[in-house]
């Protein structure tokens, strides 16, 4: 399922759970990548959207997207080695406790299901759902 969202296709793998290096992959296989996040506007876009069909989301897994602070810890990067914005708007608080709060065990950036998807990291190896994008112009070839 490929929905268009502000200026970018987003594609929500449902069908099954992967690992962070295996959604990234599916994302490769179909010509795009796991989401990068540059501004809080394709932020809130995307968050609102997945508010909005929430209802399409069959449990309670969290979707990977494209930042990971492996090999530096606490350094995080999108996938296009563009740094990632700290604190908020875009990652998330649980009782008091900012995000990212895993340290060197959770290297890989999710849309985190329960706290409203805010970003959250997360164990790399641990099953989530992929959120691949892609330029307009790559999915009407595509399709
Ligand atoms: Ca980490």
């Amino acid at each position: 399922m490929f929905d268009e969202v502000g200026d970018f296709c987003y594609h929500f793998h449902l069908n099954y759970t992967h690992n962070w290096d295996e959604a990234r992959m599916y994302c490769h296989n179909l010509g795009g990548d796991l989401v990068v996040l540059h501004s809080c506007d394709e932020f809130g876009v995307l968050v609102r959207h997945i508010h909005m069909t929430s209802q399409e989301v069959p449990d309670r897994f969290s979707y990977w997207v494209g930042g990971t602070d492996r090999g530096d810890e606490g350094a995080w990067f999108w996938v296009d080695n563009q740094p990632m914005a700290m604190g908020v708007p875009f990652w998330g608080e649980v009782e008091g406790v900012h995000e990212p709060s895993g340290g060197e065990t959770q290297n890989c950036a999710q849309l985190y299901h329960d706290d409203r998807y805010y970003i959250h990291d997360g164990e790399c190896d641990k099953g989530a759902y992929a959120l691949c994008q892609y330029g307009v112009d790559s999915v009407m070839e595509f399709l």
